[in-house]
């Protein structure tokens, strides 16, 4: 193959308990049963897949104030950090199947032991940036980004099996893509830290080409830092992906979607990716489950170098007669 051989980290983390519905749990299963690690290494990867995370039942997990199961997400999110920090320490561009969002304060945080200074590209309906003392439902995947976040780190109450979280990314370092279901407290947070977003507005009015273009010119003003990219698949129009929790019309066709991981993809600094909130059991379909699994296997191949335009060994020759 003309391009380097990516080593690729799979980590399944069947957990469900930052929201209400059952069946986000199944994400990571239903991945890849849509073929994702033959097709990785059908395109020149090296891949391992670690396997799913086994998370304990955690008894008494009463709601602190209003924010629901946090000693189950505490917990869970912390053997995600570990898993994340073991696959990058073995060299691999990380790989976490989830699962719901809230996921990502474990995967953001993992990342971060092992790349301290890194920049975050959020694709997601929402902005996840609600706080324990503003979430309007107290579900934690609305969430993670306030745990995160340095400029947050004195808005947020010290809760059980939270401790061990030390906010690990910097505002400035954060680009978020496809926004269209954000909180009033949310929006006043990210304009009160100047974080960059590209709403669906803006998605709009520049197109994905200038959306991404102006991505990285933001996360790459200084250093090249390496990229994590927490991919909700609700980011994805609900006609392209229909089998999630919280599905908001108007969303990324699959073509700016899939753009996204392409340029992402390019500028070679992807080191660890998330893919959240594939729930098969909001399908209405069998058939649903499958098209919004196979986008999320899509997206994927894309971020390790998939081109539409088609690829062919380096060292190919027509077959003569
Ligand atoms: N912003 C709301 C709703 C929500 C966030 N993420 C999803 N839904 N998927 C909240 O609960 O914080
Ligand atoms: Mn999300
Ligand atoms: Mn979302």
């Amino acid at each position: 193959f003309r391009r380097d051989l990516h080593s690729v980290g799979i980590i399944g983390a069947p957990f469900a308990k930052g929201q209400p519905r059952d069946g986000v749990q199944l994400g990571p299963d239903v991945i890849r049963e849509a073929g994702l690690v033959k097709k990785l290494e059908g395109q020149g990867c090296v891949v391992k897949d670690y396997g799913n995370l086994i998370f304990e039942e955690v008894s008494n997990d009463e709601a602190f104030r209003r924010t629901k199961q946090p000693r189950a997400v505490g917990l869970a999110n912390k053997q995600v950090a570990d898993a994340v920090q073991r696959v990058k320490s073995d060299g691999h561009t990380c790989v976490m199947l989830g699962g719901d969002h809230s996921l990502a304060i474990g995967s953001i945080h993992g990342h971060a032991a092992c790349r301290p200074k890194l920049s975050v590209v959020w694709v997601d309906a929402h902005a996840d940036i609600n706080t324990p003392l503003t979430s309007p439902t107290g579900n934690i995947h609305g969430q993670p980004m306030s745990y995160l976040i340095h400029e947050l780190c004195n808005k947020i109450p010290v809760m059980p099996n939270f401790s061990w979280i030390k906010p690990c990314i910097a505002a400035k370092d954060v680009v978020y893509i496809g926004l269209r279901d954000v909180d009033p407290e949310e929006h006043y947070i990210l304009k009160h830290l100047g974080i960059k977003t590209f709403s669906m507005t803006e998605v709009d009015r520049f197109g994905i080409t200038k959306v991404m273009e102006q991505t990285c010119d933001h996360i790459f003003s200084k250093i090249k830092k390496p990229i994590h990219l927490s991919y909700d698949i609700d980011a994805l129009d609900p006609s392209v992906a229909p089998a999630t929790g919280t599905p908001v019309i108007g969303g990324l066709t699959y073509r700016e979607g899939i753009y996204i991981t392409e340029y992402v993809y390019q500028t070679g600094l992807l080191s660890a990716l998330d893919v959240v909130e594939v729930n098969p059991k909001r399908a209405k379909r069998e058939e649903e489950v499958h098209r919004t699994a196979s986008a999320a296997v899509d997206l994927v191949l894309g971020c390790f170098g998939r081109v539409r335009e088609g690829s062919h060994p380096a060292d190919y020759k027509i077959p003569e007669p």
